[in-house]
Formats: C-alpha cells, sequence, structure tokens
C-alpha cells in the first residue's frame, strides 16, 4: 500500500476541508488530496466545491511552488460520485444541476488546466471517468504500474459527460480512447503510460519518491518563465501558426519583462561569459 501522503511528517497544513486537504511540504511542494477514502474519492458536490477552495489556497500561497494532485487511501479517485452527483442532484431540479456542474468543472478543468503554477497528477489508484478530467488537465502526470483506470460510464449507462471525452482526445489516440469509451473495460497503469495519458507509470513503492523528484526539478525554476512555458504550449497548440508565432513572442517578452530574477540573462552570462554551464545538459544552480 502506498505510503498515504496525508500523512507525511513536516508537510503543514494549507487548509483541511471534510473531505479535501491542502498541505505544502518541503521545497514547496502542494498536495492537493482528494480525501474520501471509504468512498474511493468519488467526487461528490462537497468534494467539488472543496477542491475548488483548495485551488485558490494553493495558488494565493507563495511558498507553493509546484501542486501535486492525488488521493488518499490507495485510490486517486473513482470517479463522479453516482449517487451524490448523479442521483441526488436529479431531485433539486435544473437550478441544482447546473449549479453543480458549474462547480465540478470550474476546478478540474477551467482551473486546473491553465493553474498559474506547475501541476503534477500522482495515481495512486482508482480511477475512473470524471476523474480522467483533472488527471489530463495537470500538465505532467505519473501512475503507480498497477493503478486500474476505466472509462466506465457505459457500464452503468451514460455516455463520457462534461469534457471527459474532450480531455481524451487531447492525451491519448482516438483508436484507444473509442475502445474504452465504447468497452467500458479497464486498463492499468503501465497501459496508460503506454498510449501517453501520463508520462510515467513506476512501482507503487517509487511513486511518491518519483513524483516529489520530478516536483522539485520543476520548482527549481523560474516561476514566470514556467508558467509562460506550459502556458505557451496548451494556448498555441490549437492556433493557426502565423498566430502561434505572434502569440508565443508575445509570452516571451512577457515573460523577459515579469521575471524579476532576469533568468534569461543569468543564464546567458552563465554560459558565454562564465562558461560554469552547458544549458543542453542541465541548468545552473539558483542563489
Ligand atoms: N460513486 C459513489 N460511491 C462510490 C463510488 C462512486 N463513483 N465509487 C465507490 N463508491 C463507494 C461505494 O458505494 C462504497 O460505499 P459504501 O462502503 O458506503 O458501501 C465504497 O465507495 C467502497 O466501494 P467498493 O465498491 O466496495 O470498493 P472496491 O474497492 O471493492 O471497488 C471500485 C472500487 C472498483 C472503484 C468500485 O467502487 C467502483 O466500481 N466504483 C465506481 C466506479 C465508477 O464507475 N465511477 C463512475 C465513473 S463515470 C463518471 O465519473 C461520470
Ligand atoms: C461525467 C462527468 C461530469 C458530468 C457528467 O462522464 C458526466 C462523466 C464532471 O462532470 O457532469
Amino acid at each position: 500500500m502506498l505510503a498515504d501522503p496525508t500523512h507525511v511528517d513536516g508537510n503543514e497544513p494549507l487548509g483541511r476541508w471534510a473531505t479535501v486537504l491542502a498541505e505544502l511540504g518541503p521545497d514547496g511542494i502542494a498536495w492537493l488530496v482528494l480525501n474520501r477514502p471509504d468512498k474511493r474519492n468519488a467526487m461528490n458536490p462537497t468534494l467539488n466545491a472543496e477542491a475548488l477552495q483548495a485551488l485558490d489556497v494553493i495558488e494565493d500561497d507563495d511558498r507553493a511552488k509546484v501542486l501535486v494532485l492525488t488521493g488518499s487511501g490507495g485510490s486517486f479517485s473513482a470517479g463522479m460520485d453516482l449517487k451524490e452527483y448523479f442521483r441526488d442532484v436529479d431531485t433539486g431540479g435544473q437550478v441544482a444541476r447546473a449549479q453543480s456542474r458549474r462547480v465540478t468543472n470550474e476546478w478540474q478543468y477551467r482551473r486546473l488546466r491553465y493553474f498559474p503554477k506547475p501541476t503534477i497528477a500522482m495515481v495512486n489508484g482508482w480511477c475512473f471517468g470524471g476523474a480522467l478530467t483533472p488527471l489530463v488537465a495537470c500538465d505532467l502526470a505519473i501512475t503507480a504500474d498497477d493503478a486500474i483506470f476505466g472509462l466506465s460510464e457505459i457500464n452503468w449507462g451514460i455516455p463520457p459527460g462534461s469534457v471527459v471525452s474532450r480531455a481524451l482526445a487531447e492525451m491519448i489516440p482516438a483508436r484507444d480512447a473509442l475502445y474504452y469509451i465504447m468497452t467500458g473495460t479497464t486498463f492499468t497503469g503501465a497501459q496508460a503510460a503506454a498510449m501517453r495519458l501520463v508520462n510515467e507509470a513506476v512501482p507503487r513503492e517509487q511513486l511518491r519518491e518519483r513524483t516529489v523528484e520530478l516536483a522539485r526539478r520543476l520548482a527549481g525554476f523560474n516561476r514566470v518563465v514556467l508558467e509562460a512555458a506550459k502556458t505557451g504550449f496548451k494556448r498555441a497548440r490549437n492556433m493557426e501558426w502565423e498566430v502561434a508565432e505572434e502569440y508565443l513572442y508575445a509570452k516571451l517578452d512577457q515573460s523577459i519583462a515579469n521575471d524579476p530574477d532576469h533568468s534569461r540573462e543569468e543564464g546567458l552570462r552563465r554560459f558565454i561569459d562564465e562558461k560554469s554551464f552547458r544549458p543542453g545538459l542541465g541548468t545552473y544552480k539558483r542563489d
């Protein structure tokens, strides 16, 4: 069983709600933990509202350099809560349904996809249906090789809703997406890595260590430059080339103008004048 990220010594609480935890670990790693382990972290309206608040807390805390999204108790998330998100909300009428959808989509992709800090999904177990959206919305993803994924919607009688199918189309080939959407069969973390739904699948006992290693690397870069880099890629993907050129140059110039550390000048100086590092092979030591 994976070491529970909710019980790491030295992590400072940033927020604790009924179904979500936000913690700050060493090296500026902020953990957003879906925390309904008895319900396999199924996303009910409470969790969706609280995850949105946790994103605010992590975004607003300058000490948080990187966000890691994970789940407690050996599940990532069993998807939307079939009772509380679907059946119970049905009785509340159109307004209740619209409100519930709005809050859900707000955190699962609107906020998460363009979160100003780098984001990593750490898939520590069950990952079904609606859980694929926040997974794809994160910049990077690492999974336990034995985690189980699935588009289980068809199994219980709905087509994937919200942006689940759109999110899949962003990351994996159509053959794979259609296969799993249409058959409802599960796939493993290792298979998820093979189809590039995640960056890497690692043995469960290495999941946290590998995620922290990656998060530390991201935390070491200048945050202004890193935000411009990820946002530039995500936005320019769907642009016409000429528009992308304009936009990416604008991002570049914005990044230089807003970077209080003058990373660019420092990088150029250390390579050209000081000859103290080779940027092709890694970054330089920051003070
Ligand atoms: N919605 C509501 N409750 C859930 C959900 C869910 N998505 N997933 C698990 N739970 C609850 C169960 O009802 C159960 O509650 P109880 O203990 O109060 O009876 C508890 O979590 C544990 O569930 P089990 O099925 O006993 O756990 P197990 O470890 O055997 O299986 C698994 C885990 C495979 C995730 C199973 O619970 C499951 O199939 N869940 C549904 C997955 C799914 O189809 N999600 C919806 C995707 S579609 C969408 O998101 C739109
Ligand atoms: C899904 C998810 C939703 C929804 C309807 O198929 C279906 C998943 C995230 O919200 O409103």
